[in-house]
């Protein structure tokens, strides 16, 4: 049984909004440049909640290139996601996301963001959501991105609430194991069908099923 949370840390990309989706696309758009073979099911299986250096070394994984090489790469693949992301506005929300946000604070619920992403706050900024927002935690806020529980403990800290009191939401393998390890209640939303795994670490947690978003399957 869900606990009534102090604060309530939502995950971005996929939770909030369809972001990984561009992530997908910038990342197909590189993939394309070097020849490399990748696929939307690779991307939702290995990427989604992944940093962005994780997230290359996978695609890249068992070819040789210098750092520098490494650095060029995902620079452009971030120059490709921002040409993707300069078009997005409030109506990327999650439908009623801006409604629930509100219904949150007005419950005396802090509301606050553990995103991996170094573009977290240019997104929040698209969407219009900023000032619904009680703490942000983002790509550049800690060393270690998920799984390790670093970023939802630093977004607890910034919003001044117990981690045993904080309630995480997300929909990545990694961002589920990072809210387990923090020691936070975890609300999944799982776009596809929940795996035995994910079963697994979401022991006495909430599970919610959408198909909001666009996935592979
Ligand atoms: P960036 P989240 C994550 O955001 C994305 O899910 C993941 O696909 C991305 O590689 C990562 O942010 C880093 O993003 O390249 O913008 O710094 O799901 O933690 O909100
Ligand atoms: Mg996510």
């Amino acid at each position: 049984m869900l606990k009534k949370p102090g604060a309530i840390i939502f995950d971005l990309d996929g939770v909030l909004t369809d972001t990984s989706e561009y992530h997908y696309q910038a990342w197909k758009h590189l993939a394309d440049d070097e020849g490399i073979p990748f696929t939307h099911e690779e991307n939702d299986e290995h990427l989604r909640g992944v940093s962005r250096r994780e997230s290359l070394m996978y695609i890249i994984r068992g070819r040789q290139y210098s750092e520098d090489q490494i650095q060029e790469m995902m620079d452009r693949k971030n120059n490709y996601y921002h040409e993707l992301i300069s078009h997005m506005s409030p109506n990327d929300l999650v439908p009623g996301g801006r409604a629930l946000l509100q219904d949150i604070r007005d419950a005396g619920i802090k509301v606050a963001i553990g995103s991996g992403s170094k573009n977290c706050r240019m997104v929040l900024d698209l969407l219009q959501i900023t000032d619904l927002l009680d703490g942000i935690a983002d790509g550049n806020s800690v060393v270690n991105g998920k799984p390790a529980p670093d970023l939802f403990v630093y977004a607890a800290g910034l919003v001044n609430v117990p981690v045993a009191e904080c309630l995480g939401v997300e929909d990545a393998d990694a961002g589920i194991e990072a809210i387990k390890s923090a020691g936070m209640q975890l609300w999944l939303l799982a776009h596809k069908s929940v795996s035995t795994e994910q079963i697994r670490l979401c022991q006495h947690s909430q599970i919610c099923t959408c198909k909001i978003y666009s996935t592979s399957s």
